[in-house]
């Protein structure tokens, strides 16, 4: 029996609201839920693919997340928009809170999103995407459970803290980095410790400060480390302030204790700020797109990659083929269904 199990996009999504709808989750939150985790799965981000599933439903088992409430918008002021999620999963106040951050940027060049009060799992990839399909460049960033060592310590006092930045290229693939602000996404280490891989070393230490290639060690005890030594950890620790006390919402700490060992996805808040080059720019869009894309094309005339170009690569595979989920997860995650959805073979 082959250890990879091919299944369709289509399946990932409706295994996925599925999933979530037995563990109680409206069919809104389930639906906005899975789209996220299929595009993580689909462009190959394992940390954040249909492994979330096995997250999300001992969130939803073990805390007091909201399963349906439903997105509560504010227009602010002209240029900002906030949404409260009250304590439901993200991706569904983005979607609804999305629409208006772009007419809000559209009419002020530069506009800005808060979401506070939701619970968080998701890579921030694909927020980018739907503000770079408007025109429009974006930075999106979050922190979340305090669990990565700060420059020069030893105590887990920041979060992963990602940060993501999108440029829109008209008809190209946008330029877009994500990336947590951690070596790596507490999720990769997560993936090495259930197949009981070593890490690099350089990604955590141990409980006595020690750096470590065990990835156990490093989860339960350790603390894992920022990325770039002090560079990391400022950006990091500027994740903490503007995407936690400037929008009135929680750091990585506070957001850990909040969680009070439930091992639940972490609770905060996020910003995501829109920018638009027509109104930012002297009125000589088509030049300045030219200026940016010479800049691209100085990365690809030496062999350099972009950021999300392997994950454009593994987009057009999976639309064309599937994704290979590995057969133990896939086993682990049907076992989530009750009765005879869960004993349904696999293709
Ligand atoms: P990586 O360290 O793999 O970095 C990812 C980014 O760097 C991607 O944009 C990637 O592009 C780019 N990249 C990687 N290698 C290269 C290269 N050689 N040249 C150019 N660009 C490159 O990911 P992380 O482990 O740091 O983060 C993974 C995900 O985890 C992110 O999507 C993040 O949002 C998510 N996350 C979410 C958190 C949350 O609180 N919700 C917390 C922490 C992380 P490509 O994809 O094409 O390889
Ligand atoms: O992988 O670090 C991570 C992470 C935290 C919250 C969601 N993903």
């Amino acid at each position: 029996m082959a250890d990879t199990v091919c299944l369709a996009l289509d399946d990932v999504f409706g295994l996925s609201v599925r999933v979530l709808r037995e563990h109680g989750m409206s069919l809104a939150h389930a639906e906005a839920v899975a789209r996220v985790i299929t595009a993580g799965e689909r462009d190959e981000c394992y940390s954040h693919g249909i492994y979330r599933l096995l997250i999300t439903t001992h969130t939803l088992s073990n805390s007091s997340i909201s399963r349906d409430a439903l997105p509560v918008m504010r227009d602010r002021t002209p240029a900002l928009v906030g949404v409260d999620a009250q304590f439901a999963y993200s991706p569904l106040s983005f979607e609804m809170g999305s629409e208006v951050l772009i007419e809000k940027a559209r009419k002020t060049g530069i506009a800005a999103m808060v979401i506070n009060n939701c619970y968080h799992f998701s890579a921030l990839w694909p927020e980018i995407e739907v503000l770079t399909a408007a025109g429009l460049a974006a930075i999106a960033m979050n922190p979340s459970h305090a669990g990565v060592a700060p420059a020069g310590g030893t105590q887990a006092v920041l979060g992963t803290n990602p940060i993501a930045f999108g440029w829109p290229r008209p008809g190209k693939d946008p330029y877009v980095f994500d990336f947590a602000t951690s070596a790596v996404a507490r999720g990769e280490i997560e993936l090495h410790n259930r197949s009981g891989k070593a890490v690099p070393f350089g990604w955590g230490i141990d409980a006595l400060g020690q750096p470590t290639s065990n990835a156990n060690s490093i989860l339960n005890g350790g603390a894992m480390l920022a990325f770039g030594g002090h560079k990391g950890s400022a950006l990091s620790t500027m994740i903490e302030l503007l995407a936690g006390p400037l929008i009135g919402d929680l750091t990585s700490l506070d957001s850990l204790e909040y969680d009070d060992g439930q091992g639940a996805s972490p609770c905060h808040g996020e910003l995501v700020i829109a920018m638009d080059p027509l109104l930012l720019g002297q009125g000589q869009y088509a030049n300045d797109t030219a200026r940016a894309e010479r800049l691209f094309d100085a990365f690809l005339g030496q062999g350099a990659r972009l950021p999300s170009q392997r994950r454009f690569a593994a987009r057009k595979r999976s639309l064309e083929h599937g994704v290979q989920v590995p057969r133990a997860l896939y086993e682990e995650i049907t076992n989530l269904l009750s009765g005879s959805e869960s004993t349904r073979r696999a293709p």
